[in-house]
Order: structure tokens, then C-alpha cells, then sequence
């Protein structure tokens, strides 16, 4: 199982959407947008996007962050996803991601960080982000190897990217 986190409205849910509509044969970009309602507890999907087998997403809503780590046990790789254009957000999504890399179980886990939004023009830039973040210091002390991508959900920039590493890290 594959969990995907990350604070609240950041774009899990829509992903999950865009990406179960990908399996199902439907362009990356096709379609209007669907709208998503903020998850409360969380969200299972199976998407069936690698060639041999279907994979699963657990989903956990930004609100419930407190209980995250009950899930860390089970899952595979980590998806965590932050919205690049909610600058009220980035502090605690940083204290989050740091609580999650340091987490006993998660040690050894593949890691994702998906920066999402970059359609929105209010976006904050990839050096801003990670100047915030402190992303390299955080990459070169994290015992996981971190994988970087940029995406928008909205247009599907950068979805095949995120596709392309559940493949590869969820084998
Ligand atoms: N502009 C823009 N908006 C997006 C993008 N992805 C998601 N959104 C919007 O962000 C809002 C929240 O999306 P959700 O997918 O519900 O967010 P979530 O991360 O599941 O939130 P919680 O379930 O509360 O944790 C929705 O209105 C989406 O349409 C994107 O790439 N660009
Ligand atoms: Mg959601």
C-alpha cells in the first residue's frame, strides 16, 4: 500500500481521482475537474496503474494528522503532498515532514514529496519553496531516499512523473 499525505486541501483527493482515471485508460489531461470535498477520516483507492498488479492508496485527510502514524506501519512508499501556493501552510507542513522522515517505521520507506498548484501564477517558486523547506538539508540528513516532483493535478503536468515513481518504488 502506497500512503498519501500531507495537510489539508493540498490536492490528495483530486490526485487519487486523476490517477484512478488514468488507470482506467482516460487521458492525464482530459475531462473537466472534479470536485473533491475534504476527507475526513480516509480514502482507499485501488488504481490500476502498473502492469502487473493493481495498487493500492490509502489517502489520509490533512485533519487528521494526529492519527497518521497509525498507518505508517503498513505502507509501503509515501506520497506527501504540499500546496505550493498556501504559504500560511509551510511551516507546519515542514514540522510535519520532518516528524514523518524521523518516524521508527517509516526509516527505510521510499519517499515522495509532491509540490502541487504549479499552475496557479500566486505559486511560490521552486527556490523559494526550498529555501523554506531547507529541502536539500533535509534531503541530505533523511536516512529515505527523497524523490522530488513538480505537478499541477489541475492540468496534469508532472502526473505521469508521480505514476512513474509508484511504479518503480512500489514493485
Ligand atoms: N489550482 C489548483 N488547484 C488544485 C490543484 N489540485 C487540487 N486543487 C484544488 O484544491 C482543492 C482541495 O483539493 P483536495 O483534493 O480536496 O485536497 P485534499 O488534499 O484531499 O484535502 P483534505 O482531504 O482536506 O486533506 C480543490 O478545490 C482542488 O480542485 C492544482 O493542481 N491546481
Ligand atoms: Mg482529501
Amino acid at each position: 500500500m502506497c500512503l498519501l499525505i500531507g495537510p489539508t486541501g493540498v490536492g490528495k483527493t483530486l490526485l487519487l481521482k486523476r490517477l484512478s482515471s488514468i488507470g482506467k485508460g482516460a487521458f492525464e489531461n482530459l475531462g473537466q475537474i472534479p470536485s473533491t470535498i475534504a476527507t475526513v477520516g480516509s480514502n482507499l483507492v485501488t488504481v490500476n496503474i502498473h502492469k502487473k498488479h493493481d495498487i493500492t492508496i490509502r489517502e489520509l485527510g490533512g485533519s487528521m494528522g494526529p492519527i497518521w502514524q497509525n498507518y505508517y506501519k503498513d505502507c509501503k512508499t509515501v506520497i506527501y503532498m504540499i500546496d505550493v501556493c498556501n504559504r500560511l501552510q509551510v511551516s507546519s507542513a515542514c514540522i510535519q515532514l520532518l516528524a514523518l522522515l524521523t518516524h521508527e517505521s517509516l526509516l527505510k520507506t521510499p519517499i515522495l514529496l509532491i509540490f502541487n498548484k504549479i499552475d496557479m501564477p500566486t505559486r511560490m517558486t521552486k527556490s523559494e519553496i526550498e529555501a523554506l523547506f531547507r529541502l536539500q538539508d533535509i534531503i541530505k540528513s533523511a536516512q529515505q531516499v527523497i524523490s522530488v516532483v513538480e505537478i499541477s493535478v489541475h492540468t496534469g503536468h508532472g502526473v505521469q512523473d508521480v505514476i512513474k515513481w509508484i511504479q518503480k518504488a512500489q514493485k
